[in-house]
């Protein structure tokens, strides 16, 4: 498939997706959103595909949704044209994501790193939601995501103040699982993808759901989840391998079985 506002790339098991909309600092055009989910959707059934890196490249991740295509647009318009659904896919995605991100993520580009798994942050890294002084809010997860991140207080100041953060303070909030030089970005995130590719891919995929559970589900059920989901791995060809390899010394070769 041909993409307009993508580049995507196989990098072994890893699929690399990269935002290419450099002219309006990558702005989410409801054509790329769209592109993003079918890209998303192509590596979720390809097998071959273990881990997935988003970036927008060397110089930004993303300056949000496209205002020029929103500025005149009616609440009407809004509802009619709802992009909520393609924006979801990016959480629907059962393969580890990792947000590569480079200079501004702002608005809907922060909110597209929030809904990732892991978050390599180059130093030129700046995370923000600027809605608010365009006269309207987050409208992807921003003031969900950030609260349930970073809490309440820093929640507010970047949802009501508009100010981005370095790369540095969303490290220091967990926001960032590492923060590297901007020019290894991509590659940092790619080699830790790698990694993740190597293990046994349905015990990733649910580690992946049992985690976000957690952010859903009262402990009861979160834990019951998790338990189900353990005694279920035990039906699998990769539980059998990853542990004889362990008594026998060995590295595991895992299937996805
Ligand atoms: N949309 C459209 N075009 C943009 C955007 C954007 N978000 N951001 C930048 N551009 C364009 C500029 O208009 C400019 O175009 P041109 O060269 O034709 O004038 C070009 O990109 C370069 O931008 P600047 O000249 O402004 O570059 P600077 O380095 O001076 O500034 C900034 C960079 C600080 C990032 C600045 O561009 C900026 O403030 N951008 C807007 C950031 C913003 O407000 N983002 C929030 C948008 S609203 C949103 O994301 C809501 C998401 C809701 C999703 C809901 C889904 C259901």
């Amino acid at each position: 498939m041909d993409y307009e506002n993508l580049v995507v790339e196989r990098l072994g098991p890893v699929g690399v997706i990269t935002l290419n909309r450099p002219q309006v600092l990558n702005a989410l055009s409801p054509a790329l959103i769209g592109e993003l989910a079918q890209a998303l959707d192509s590596f979720e059934r390809d097998p071959e595909v273990r881990a997935a890196v988003l970036t927008g490249g060397p110089r930004v991740f993303a300056a949000g949704a496209d205002i020029a295509d929103m500025a005149d647009r009616t609440a009407v318009e809004q509802v009619q044209r709802d992009q909520t659904g393609r924006w979801a896919q990016v959480t629907t995605f059962t393969k580890p994501l990792i947000a590569a991100v480079n200079g501004y993520a702002l608005g809907g580009g922060c909110e597209l790193a929030l809904m990732c798994d892991l978050i390599i942050a180059g130093d030129s890294a700046r995370f923000g939601q600027p809605e608010i002084n365009l006269g309207v809010i987050a409208g992807a997860g921003g003031t969900q995501r950030w609260p349930r991140t970073a809490g309440k207080y820093v929640a507010m100041e970047v949802n009501l103040g508009g100010q981005p953060i370095t790369a540095q303070r969303a490290y220091q909030l967990g926001i960032a699982n590492r923060v590297v030089p901007a020019e290894v970005t991509v590659p940092v995130a790619v080699q830790l993808a790698q990694q993740l590719a190597a293990k046994a891919p349905l015990a990733v995929r649910l580690a992946k759901e049992a985690v976000n559970q957690a952010l859903e589900l009262p402990l009861k059920d979160g834990l019951a989840a998790e338990r189900k989901s353990f005694y279920f791995l035990f039906a699998t060809e990769d539980q059998k391998e990853g542990m004889h390899a362990f008594l026998e010394k060995r590295q595991p070769e895992f299937k996805g079985r």
